[in-house]
């Protein structure tokens, strides 16, 4: 009997061809299960506990297959019985175990430390619903609760369990693993996600993700990041904190002690890096159980964990740097408070510069200076980022502790990325160049084939080929139609001022007029977003609501229709991504500059032949340094102009929204047109935003943005110096594999040892 086969008799008596698709979906996941558990764990002496409030892994069942080998296989004799991997995946829910790019990164280093043979898990939590579903109802956001987990999801419930005590009473945790496969690797890694037995997914209702946040007991793990405009779901937030490091904590003191440590030499056996500040709590939890419960002295314990303990940050958005008040810590958790106080005094004998202080005049902790004074490493996750850190964020961090300040430029798993997300691209790599770049991600022999017609030819009929499949994926989910041969141009990611989707949705109300004019585009284009508005940030959902009302407004203007479509794809998540990334021609990578820490969406796109237009910021920064100036479209004012204005408060949105190729973009918004599709408040209130704030200064790079989109356009009907272009993009990605990011980890942070006895 073959593999799949015995595993449908098993599961449902009955052979593949009469197994439907979500069956099968089981019958493959029962497989993948079993295999992964027969494999042995990385158990190297020293380990790695990678800390993060989000894993945005996304599906797993193809990758996972891809991982073990038995992709081929599995998709032939799925084949030989009439069944389709493509259907049967379609089966899969995806995990909302994250929100953006700091959650998708830390999947994509999971995957990339278990190929390498390194020993290292992730620790998070296990929230029930995770991230919210956004639907579109009335050309606006509306979020419902996503409730992941079924009988058909990855998790297995472990036999550990741990006790975690808060000043009013205690929870006993259980714990969930999902095992990370290695790439051709014949051993596992783990995500463990910790829970309580008593949370409670019936408090929440179908149409409304509001709720009762003064229960812990029932309401701890239901959601990530929990609105916390509101006292009691900051409180939530601290109580979803602390569970996570000290379960953590408690399980790497454990791990360590099985091993034979004597826990003074703890740092030989564990390294913890904290993805943000969100487990930043660990640095205390950590010296309490050292001190308090396993009797090292408190020195002692503090050296440890400063010795053992890395920080990333990822973002200078100011208000996304946190700051807990004191008394939130003392009402929750009163002996990490007082450590924290102690580790604040102790700090504050060195150091009178109150930037430096953990704990500042307004009694506030702030954790990303908590995690630089008692951790050895803080990265920034972009060269442009970490320089700006050093000279302006963190300057004075920096100047106390330039030993501890270090770069590490993110990168995507090629894994996910290209060879699952991109399998037709990655099979003619194979052709081209041999299947060596499969490990390592070296796709510079590439560039000789720059000119080759035939070569273009061909990545041009893949590009075609992922364009139909992302139509099809489109009808299905959202009801709607793209022209396979149009002009793909996709801008995807969370929405935020700082992206500035507004300049794009700018730039579509410029090409609207300039079709309306008679100025027809030389082929159809189709501009795609995706990406979800935080619940509480009104300006982000006003921006969607332009969006939805822009594509609606195109959709039926039979002048503009057939050269324009507007699509704002619903939900947009890990999936999604998987069939926006390959079709796409152009990748919009338009923050203002200085504000985005690095993108990890700009390097996908790049690796699946998509040309970047780009603003000076971020990794784009070393994209372009990469590809040449000839090879990405770059505008925009650069960040330390930005940095200067903000400085100087000198940006004034009225100097260019007078501006007459300006003015009437803006005040669209507010036309009868849209007025009559759209809300009046939401379309005011953004109009007025703009016109009065633009706090992340949309118009400032407008007119240049409307040129080089223009250019780029053009560009694209010379086929040939196009394709040329891909082409060199494709071959220069190889820098931005995670397997890259992760051996500058471990070589400069964490040195971990590689298991080399199994591959
Ligand atoms: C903070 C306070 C309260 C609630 C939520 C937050 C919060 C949650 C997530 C703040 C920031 C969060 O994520 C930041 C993030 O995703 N940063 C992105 O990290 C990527 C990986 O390094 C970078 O590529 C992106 O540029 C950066 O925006």
């Amino acid at each position: 009997m073959t593999l799949v086969s015995k595993y449908s008799q098993a599961l449902y008596q009955k052979p593949i061809a009469d197994c439907n698709d979500s069956e099968l979906y089981q019958v493959l996941l029962a497989l993948v299960k079993d295999k992964a558990q027969d494999l042995p764990t990385n158990n190297q002496k020293k380990k790695l506990y990678y800390f993060s409030a989000e894993f945005l892994i996304g599906k797993l069942l193809s990758n996972n297959l891809l991982n073990l080998g038995l992709y081929d296989q599995v998709s032939q004799e799925l084949q030989a019985a009439g069944k389709n991997m493509m259907d049967i995946e379609d089966a899969e829910q995806e995990p909302s175990l994250g929100n953006g790019g700091l959650g998708r990164l830390a999947a994509c280093f999971l995957d990339s430390i278990a190929s390498l043979g390194l020993n290292g898990d992730g620790l998070g939590l296990n929230y029930h619903f995770g991230l919210f579903k956004q639907v579109f109802e009335a050309n606006e956001q509306k979020s419902i609760p996503d409730e992941w987990i079924t009988d058909s999801s990855w998790l297995v419930k472990s036999h550990h369990h741990y006790t975690v005590s808060y000043r009013d009473f205690d929870l006993e945790s259980s714990l969930y693993d999902i095992d990370v496969l290695g790439y051709e690797r014949n051993t596992r890694n783990r995500l463990r996600l910790f829970d309580i037995d008593s949370v409670n997914p019936k408090i929440i209702h179908d149409d409304s993700i509001d709720f009762d946040k003064t229960n812990i007991k029932e309401n701890l793990t239901l959601f990530l990041y929990p609105d916390d405009s509101d006292h009691a779901g900051e409180l939530l937030r601290v109580y979803q904190q602390y569970f996570m490091v000290s379960n953590g904590a408690q399980l790497i003191i454990d791990e360590a002690l099985a091993k034979g440590s004597n826990l003074h030499d703890l740092a030989d056996y564990a390294v913890i890096q904290i993805n943000d500040t969100h487990p930043a709590l660990v640095i205390p939890e950590m010296i309490r159980l050292l001190n308090q419960v396993h009797g090292l002295p408190v020195e002692e314990a503090v050296d440890i964990v400063k010795s053992m303990t890395a920080y990333t940050n990822h973002t200078i958005l100011a208000e996304a740097l946190e700051k807990w008040p004191l008394a939130d810590l003392e009402a929750i958790v009163p002996e990490i408070a007082d450590i924290i106080k102690y580790l604040d005094a102790r700090m504050k004998e060195n150091f009178i510069n109150p930037e430096l202080a953990i704990i500042d005049d307004l009694n506030r902790v702030h954790m990303a200076r908590l995690s630089i004074h008692y951790g050895y490493s803080i990265n920034g996750v972009a060269a442009l980022h970490t320089d700006i850190l050093k000279e302006s964020e963190l300057k004075d961090f920096y100047q106390a502790y330039p030993e501890k300040f270090n770069n590490k430029t993110n990168g995507i798993t090629f894994r996910r990325w290209l060879m699952d997300a991109n399998p037709d691209l990655a099979a003619y790599l194979d052709q081209l160049l041999g299947d060596q770049w499969r490990h390592s991600h070296d796709l510079s022999g590439l560039a000789a084939y720059q000119a080759d017609a035939d070569v273009q030819a061909k990545l041009d009929a893949i590009k075609v080929g992922n364009k139909a499949k992302l139509n099809h994926f489109l009808q299905g989910r959202m009801d709607v139609s793209i022209k396979d041969d149009s002009i793909i141009d996709v801008q995807i990611k969370r929405i935020h001022e700082y992206k500035r989707q507004q300049m794009l949705a700018l730039y579509i109300i410029h090409k609207y007029f300039d079709i309306k004019a008679g100025n027809k585009p030389a082929r159809p284009i189709t501009i795609l977003f995706g990406g979800k508005a935080a619940n509480a940030y009104t300006i982000a959902r006003d921006i969607i609501h332009l969006i939805l009302c822009l594509s609606e407004l195109i959709a039926k203007d039979p002048e503009v229709a057939p050269y324009l479509q507007v699509v704002m794809v619903e939900n947009y998540n890990v999936t999604a991504a998987h069939y926006l990334i390959p079709a796409a021609d152009i990748s919009e990578q338009i923050s203002l500059a200085s504000k985005e820490a690095s993108g990890t969406g700009n390097m996908k796109f790049m690796v699946n032949g998509a040309l970047t237009v780009a603003t000076m910021d971020g990794a784009n920064v070393e994209i372009h340094d990469l590809v040449g100036d000839d090879n990405i479209f770059i505008f925009g004012k650069d960040s330390q102009t930005i940095v200067d204005l903000y400085a100087n408060n000198a940006y004034r949105a009225s100097d260019y929204y007078e501006k007459e190729s300006i003015k009437p973009l803006v005040d669209f918004i507010v036309s009868p047109d849209l007025l009559a599709l759209g809300n009046e408040e939401r379309l005011n209130r953004l109009h007025q935003d703009i016109i009065n704030k633009d706090y992340f200064m949309a118009l400032i790079d407008l007119e240049e943005f409307i040129e080089t989109k223009e250019k780029v356009y053009q560009a694209y009907e010379d086929r040939s110096t196009w394709m040329a272009k891909v082409i060199k993009n494709i071959a220069q990605a190889g820098y931005f594999s995670s397997d890259r990011t992760i051996r500058d980890y471990n070589q400069d942070i964490w040195h971990l040892e590689e298991n080399k006895s199994a591959n």
